[in-house]
């Protein structure tokens, strides 16, 4: 069996590299690494939710106990596809569990302006699911609500809607002048920084000390760097690549 390269494929693929996860034909916006649970991602705003009903759905039909988790923003709540996805999993128990990263906007559009629920977490009580608002920055938080979703869900009780609290660091496009924020938003928002908040908390509940962190950070860095290089020097992918996997060619059993 050929070696996983968890961190190094991924890089390649927004790097446009053969050697990336999709042989650098999808590029950042389609990482697809089944290898490591990363079955699909598209940037077709609000796809992410029945694609994840139908995979929960057939670890439902083998009986695998998986758990699949649908990722996606506050503006793709506003899309019919979260609706109809959240009434099926519903209906059907699947088990699925729905993070919307609520990071107040949508491209450039304030979150008040396009969304009518005060909370995204309360669009749950329309299907009948549980539906929890969560600090998204605080992650011993968001563990202990992800554990509640994923066990419901491997139980066979069904879907949950998480609403995680976040903000974006960065714009929505390159260059992006911030035009549409408030004054100072975006620097509060980064004086909030949820991995600042977690080392902090690491030794503050003595389940790491500075030293320890430290460790792992360089280690982690030299991973990146190891990746990163590895991203850089392969080859980009042949011409005759543009009409492969394009379409079938083989049929599926
Ligand atoms: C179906 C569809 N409609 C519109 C777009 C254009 N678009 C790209 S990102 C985006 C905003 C999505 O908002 P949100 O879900 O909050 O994500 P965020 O901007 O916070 O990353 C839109 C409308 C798209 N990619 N797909
Ligand atoms: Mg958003």
């Amino acid at each position: 069996m050929a070696t996983i390269r968890r961190h190094e494929e991924p890089l390649a693929e927004i790097a446009g590299k053969a050697t990336g996860t999709c042989k650098g034909k999808g590029g950042a916006m389609h990482i697809t690494h089944p290898p490591s649970g990363i079955m699909v991602t598209t940037g077709v705003v609000g796809s992410s939710m029945p694609i994840a009903n139908g995979l929960a759905l057939a670890s439902q039909i083998r009986n695998e106990k998986r758990v699949t988790v649908a990722y996606f923003g506050d503006g793709a709540s506003n899309i019919g596809a979260f609706h109809e996805a959240l009434n099926m999993a519903a209906i059907w128990k699947l088990p699925v569990v729905f993070v919307c990263q609520n990071n107040q906007y949508g491209e450039h559009t304030k979150y008040e302006i396009a969304t009518s629920a005060k909370r995204i977490s309360d669009r749950a009580f329309g299907y009948q699911i549980p539906g929890v608002t969560v600090d998204g920055n605080d992650a011993p938080a968001m563990y202990a609500a992800a554990k509640t979703a994923i066990d419901r869900a491997r139980d066979g009780d069904g879907p949950t809607l998480i609403e995680a609290m976040t903000f974006r660091f960065y714009g929505h496009v390159f260059g992006d002048a911030d035009k549409y924020m408030e004054k100072g938003e975006k620097e509060a928002a980064m004086a909030r920084d949820p991995v600042v908040r977690f080392r902090s908390w690491l030794i503050q509940e003595r389940h790491a000390t500075d030293e320890d962190l430290k460790h792992m950070e360089s280690a982690i860095e030299k991973e990146i760097d190891g990746a990163v290089e590895f991203a850089i020097s392969s080859p980009e992918p042949d011409v005759a690549e543009l009409r492969r996997d394009v379409f079938a060619t083989e049929q599926l059993s």
